[in-house]
């Protein structure tokens, strides 16, 4: 019995690395969202919304999966920058309190502020000249796409870009291409 219990398991592992393995040879990466959001009235409230793996390392020209897998089914945005300085830091700077000059320039690049109107966003899509360019955004998750594949353009190998999710924008990323 426990030997059975072991092939079983040497065989799924085979198998896992075989899935890899061909994910790794079709020159696909997967980002999904992660986490959930909790409200405890009068406690407080929670996230954990996340972009899992946040830092990412990528081949020129290899595309990259953003796919909505988080418990609380929510939209997301991802929006790139190149600049670290755009990135959301302090939870001032979230809610528009503490002044981020990047900050805006970046979520308004997406959405034209903070907090953005859902029922009309203004989002600068990147995916129709390519995705590369500070500002460019698409949304995927509740009420969207389920997934969205680009591929990275005007970016350089050795260079590093960033994203965030303009809705959670404490939801961050990071992609190195390699050359
Ligand atoms: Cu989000």
């Amino acid at each position: 019995m426990k030997r059975r219990l072991v092939l079983v398991t040497v065989g799924v592992m085979a198998i896992t690395a075989l899935a890899l393995a061909a994910a790794a040879a079709a020159g696909s990466r997967t980002v999904t969202t992660r986490g959930d959001e909790v409200l405890r009235v009068n406690v407080g409230v929670n996230s954990t919304l996340r972009f899992s793996p946040g830092p990412l390392t990528v081949a020129v020209g290899e595309s990259i999966t953003w796919e909505a897998g988080d418990k609380i089914g929510a939209p997301h945005t991802v929006t790139l920058t190149r600049n670290p300085d755009a990135l959301v830091e302090t939870f001032l700077e979230f809610i528009g309190i503490e002044p981020c000059a990047e900050c805006d320039a970046a979520l308004g690049a997406a959405f034209g502020g903070h907090f953005p109107d859902m029922a009309a966003p203004v989002l600068e899509l990147g995916l129709g000249d390519g995705f590369g360019d500070d500002g460019d955004s698409f949304l995927f998750g509740n009420g969207f796409p389920p997934s969205v594949t680009v591929t990275l353009e005007n970016v350089s190998p050795g260079e590093t870009v960033f994203y965030f999710c303009a809705i959670h924008p404490w939801m961050q990323g990071s992609i190195e291409v390699q050359g």
